[in-house]
């Protein structure tokens, strides 16, 4: 038999990099490449405490007892039926879908430090951010996750064969000095505290949005200052980071938060931010104040969400118009009807135990469109 073909080198061809494959500046511009999630062998995450002191702790006591097993085919099996159909919209509309390889992250792993099970890859907006051309690892928090981007090896390879920039952010330690001992969550009214230390950089990637030259991101118990400082320094000065306070007791990812929808206009929580307090460079943005999410009355789905209520607002724009937004939500379809949007109305109800909706499940590769400002 004859060997394999060993994959072509990257190329020299300067076009090559204005032709890169991985494209990407902004939330709103016309999407043409998208990595959607996988939930094979998704694996139930430790009750490592920067896990569990984001669910309330009853649900930490109840997630440490199943920690390490598969999910179980009750909550995958919806959250399949439904991750198929919003594939096969989004290819249905001309994108191309891309996904990680398959992996069983039951399998054991170690560092010098420590060792854990891994999580999922559902949500590949968390492990990998996009930046215009280039595209980064993050350096992820969650000791189940450390190293979730290998499913997207494949992918990041191909994308840098054919003239992507890739990097990895410098990998955590995640010893225990990254986390404040005794943490517990501030209640209501009490000043704001994060589980994270500034021993290292870490965050997540959908702790940032993007606006062209203008990154907004919520400090969280995934991603601290240092963090922050980390990407503000790789970007350079071409590029400015705002961070967006979030009233949230329990932050982590952005995207739930505070989600910029097309030049101009950005949709709020209003749970979570005070119109008030955005930064100056926003005043004349159209601040689009989310409506309250429509209830879930379906128990077992409410029990074991790994995500706040909030899901409503995890939209993925087609374009600056077209927006697919989760189907059980009308309150939101018809405010962004209102808004001048055209909703498309897709059903994700069922991802929320593996961590978010449209826009978690995805990362935007490639939109056609360019750099530019969008802020004074
Ligand atoms: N990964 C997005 C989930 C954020 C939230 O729980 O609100």
């Amino acid at each position: 038999m004859r060997p394999p073909r060993p994959p072509s080198p990257p190329s020299t061809d300067p076009a090559a990099a204005q032709r890169s494959p991985v494209s990407s500046h902004n939330e709103w511009d016309p999407l043409e490449e998208v990595v959607v999630g996988r939930l094979d062998g998704a694996t139930i995450p430790t009750d490592h405490p920067v896990v569990t002191c984001n669910v309330p702790s009853w649900a930490g006591r109840l997630q440490g007892l199943a920690a390490g097993l598969h999910y179980p085919r009750r909550l995958i099996g919806p959250a399949q039926d439904e991750l198929d159909g919003f594939v096969e919209l989004l290819e249905s509309l001309g994108i191309t879908v891309r996904r990680p390889e398959p992996v069983d992250h039951k399998r054991r792993f170690a560092t010098p430090d420590w060792s854990a099970r891994g999580f999922c890859n559902t949500c590949p907006r968390d492990s990998l951010l996009v930046v215009g051309d280039e595209i980064i690892e993050t350096p992820m928090a969650w000791p189940c996750r450390y190293f979730e981007t290998h499913s997207y090896r494949a992918l990041l390879k191909d994308y840098f064969r054919r003239g992507a920039r890739w990097t990895s952010a410098p990998k955590p330690q995640l010893t225990d000095d990254l986390f404040e001992p005794d943490f517990s969550t501030p209640g209501e009214g009490e000043p704001m505290r994060y589980i994270l230390t500034e021993f290292e950089p870490v965050f997540d990637a959908a702790d940032f949005v993007r606006a062209g030259r203008d990154l907004f991101v919520t400090r969280s118990n995934v991603t601290n200052r240092t963090g922050i400082e980390w990407l503000r320094r790789h970007l350079g000065p071409g590029y400015r980071i705002h961070e967006i306070e979030s009233g949230c007791r329990t932050p982590m990812h952005i995207d739930t938060t505070f989600m910029p929808l097309a030049p101009g206009k950005v949709l709020i929580n209003p749970a979570y931010v005070d119109p008030d307090r955005l930064p100056e460079a926003l005043r004349s943005w159209d601040v689009l104040v989310a409506p309250e999410p429509d209830p879930i009355d379906e128990r077992l789905l409410k029990i074991t969400s790994m995500c706040g209520q909030w899901l409503s607002m995890n939209v993925l724009m087609v374009d600056e118009k077209r927006v697919i937004a989760e189907r059980h939500h009308t309150g939101m379809l018809r405010a962004l009807e209102r808004w001048g949007f055209e909703p498309i109305p897709c059903d994700l109800l069922h991802y929320a135990p593996f961590g978010g909706s449209f826009h978690c499940a995805t990362l935007d590769v490639r939109r056609r469109g360019t750099l530019e400002s969008y802020l004074p």
